[in-house]
């Protein structure tokens, strides 16, 4: 896969989508964007055409010509290798790159899995939740992971997540923050998070990426 007219399965609120976007936004490789409404009609990524590319019928899906690619973490690791030259998401230092891939995990598997919108549907139908019940739900594992993710990142000076510049530890919190914030956990407990959050917000890679800027983005977003 050569890096030259991606295209990116996203949906505006889909934090794991989010993720792509920003790496993408901080390696500076421009993409096209192809919406994938995860609710409409039962849900998109269901459809024939789209499990097609992605068996698992989640968001982000990345194609390049026949050349297809899921799983954000996967990405990431694929668009260092091919552009290297550009601002690194991980470490060349295998140390330091694991540690990053270490705070990646605390969200792609600790907290984003547990709040998926399947995981939340089935919670609803199967096992009864209420509204209330899924929140604390939510909040239960933000909690854990974000908690978690704090003391991981503490011992650094930032004013990112390792240092002086962004890596795919920052563009994994931004999005698992957006869910802090939307699900109403509150982030007083961890200081080292707020301070990247703040850090970051503001930076067009960032701020480009974030749902309320995307083409599918609602007017009025839910
Ligand atoms: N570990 C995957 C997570 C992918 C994922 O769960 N995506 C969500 C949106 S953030 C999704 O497509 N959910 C669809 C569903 O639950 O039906 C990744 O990092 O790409």
């Amino acid at each position: 896969m050569s890096l030259q007219n991606i295209q990116l399965y996203s949906y505006y609120r889909s934090s794991a989508s989010y993720r792509v976007r920003i790496a993408l936004n901080l390696k500076g490789i421009p993409y096209e964007y192809k919406a994938v409404h995860l609710v409409k009609n039962g849900g998109e990524q269901h459809q024939n055409f789209y499990k097609s590319l992605n068996p698992s019928a989640e968001l982000p899906t990345i194609v390049c010509g026949d050349q297809v690619l899921s799983q954000s973490i996967a990405i990431c690791l694929y668009l260092d290798d091919m552009a290297p030259e550009k601002p690194l998401l991980f470490s060349k230092d295998p140390f330091e790159k694991a540690k990053i891939l270490q705070a990646c995990e605390i969200i792609n598997s600790g907290i984003q899995p547990l709040q998926n919108l399947r995981v939340l549907q089935k919670l609803v139908k199967d096992f009864e939740f209420s509204e209330t019940q899924k929140l604390e739900w939510i909040q239960h594992w933000i909690g854990l992971g974000l908690t978690a993710f704090e003391e991981l990142i503490r011992p650094n000076k930032g004013p990112f997540c390792f240092g002086k510049s962004p890596t795919a530890a920052d563009a994994f919190l931004i999005p698992q923050v957006f869910n802090a914030h939307r699900f109403n956990w509150d982030l007083s407990s961890c200081p080292s998070i707020q301070r990247v959050y703040s850090q970051c917000k503001d930076m067009e890679p960032f701020r480009l990426a974030h749902p309320a800027n995307q083409p599918d983005t609602p007017i009025d977003p839910a």
